[in-house]
């Protein structure tokens, strides 16, 4: 989570608050919305139980947050784009019950607690996993319906999404990141394993966001680079907190990715050259919000807060 520092977001009525009192804000608004989908299912079943654990407590609701934080960049409501933006989360929350399988990373920890096919068995957790993957799209097939005259633009940003997480985005990411493992890669490779891997959801969240508000043209440009910058941002940053054994930011053991031998920003450049990309990425993603108003410093300050988890020296500047 965002940790407490002076800058401030401007909320779209004119108070002042710092970002981790909008974070804390915006994932109560995100948990409270994904309760309500998730309600109704069958208690004494596991697989409900699996999806809850994979979505509650939570992380920290990055992508959701930033449809929304994009969503008041251009104007507006939450109420809107919070059925996308709880997609876009279970979505996550199905990557990472998968990710950590043992026919993929292997991982017995997630945020600080067992991962789900350690808690359900892998059975399980494999399906909790499509469970989140299909549901996520009931929830954005009826949020369309009830859209009315906007449903062209609800049923864009279903496709912008389902293109982010398929095989063109996050799941092709990911083959190609474990096709990787254990061979030499170059700097080029590992940046396009993880635009894909990582960077096509976040791209989706803030696009999303945008489109549910009626961004044109010009904003969605600049906004889907900024997406880009800071994407590519998050995953370095992540890369230098596994290599440097950041354990309680992370919420998973550390130097896995080294041991498995993994194409990362470290590996292939080093730690000091890949705080340097992430602190030019952030500047590049700050440039791009350079035409919009105190509305988009929840965007500016996300900016900020991916970088510092691993720059914490430079906090505030940029
Ligand atoms: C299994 C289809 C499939 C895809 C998996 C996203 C992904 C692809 C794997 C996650 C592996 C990983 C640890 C990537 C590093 C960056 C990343 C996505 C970290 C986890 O996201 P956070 O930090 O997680 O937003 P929280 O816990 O905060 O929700």
């Amino acid at each position: 989570m965002p940790s407490s520092r002076s800058r401030v977001v401007r909320l779209q009525a004119g108070r002042r608050i710092n970002l981790t009192t909008y974070f804390d804000r915006r994932r109560r608004q995100v948990d409270r919305a994904l309760e309500q989908y998730l309600a109704g299912g069958d208690r004494g079943n596991d697989l409900f139980a699996a999806m809850r654990y994979a979505l509650f407590p939570g992380g920290k609701r990055l992508r959701p947050v930033l449809a929304v934080a994009a969503t008041e960049a251009v104007g507006g409501t939450i109420a809107a784009v919070l059925p996308f933006a709880c997609a876009l989360e279970m979505i996550h929350a199905y990557s990472l019950v998968h990710d950590d399988l043992p026919a993929m990373d292997d991982d017995d920890t997630r945020r600080g607690r067992s991962s789900c096919h350690v808690k359900f068995g892998e059975a399980t957790a494999i399906l909790a996993g499509d469970g989140l993957l299909t549901d996520a799209f009931t929830i954005m097939a009826d949020a369309a319906a009830r859209r009315g005259a906007d449903a062209r633009c609800a049923a864009q940003v279903m496709g912008e999404i389902a293109r982010a997480a398929g095989a063109h985005g996050m799941v092709g990411g990911q083959v190609a990141d474990m096709t990787a493992e254990q061979h030499a890669v170059d700097l080029p490779t590992v940046e396009l394993i993880h635009i894909r891997k990582t960077g096509a959801l976040i791209r989706a969240a803030v696009r999303s966001g945008a489109l549910i508000a009626g961004a044109g043209a010009g904003q969605l440009r600049r906004l889907t680079r900024y997406a880009d910058c800071i994407g590519l941002a998050f995953q370095v940053a992540d890369d230098i907190l596994d290599a440097e054994g950041s354990a309680a930011a992370t919420g998973k053991r550390v130097g896995r990715d080294r041991e498995r031998q993994k194409a990362t920003f470290p590996a292939v450049i080093g730690l000091q050259a890949s705080r340097e990309r992430a602190r030019e990425l952030r500047t590049r993603a700050l440039r791009e919000l350079r035409d919009f108003d105190r509305r988009a410093d929840a965007l500016r300050e996300i900016a900020h807060f991916i970088v510092s988890r691993a720059c914490p020296a430079d906090v505030g500047k940029g």
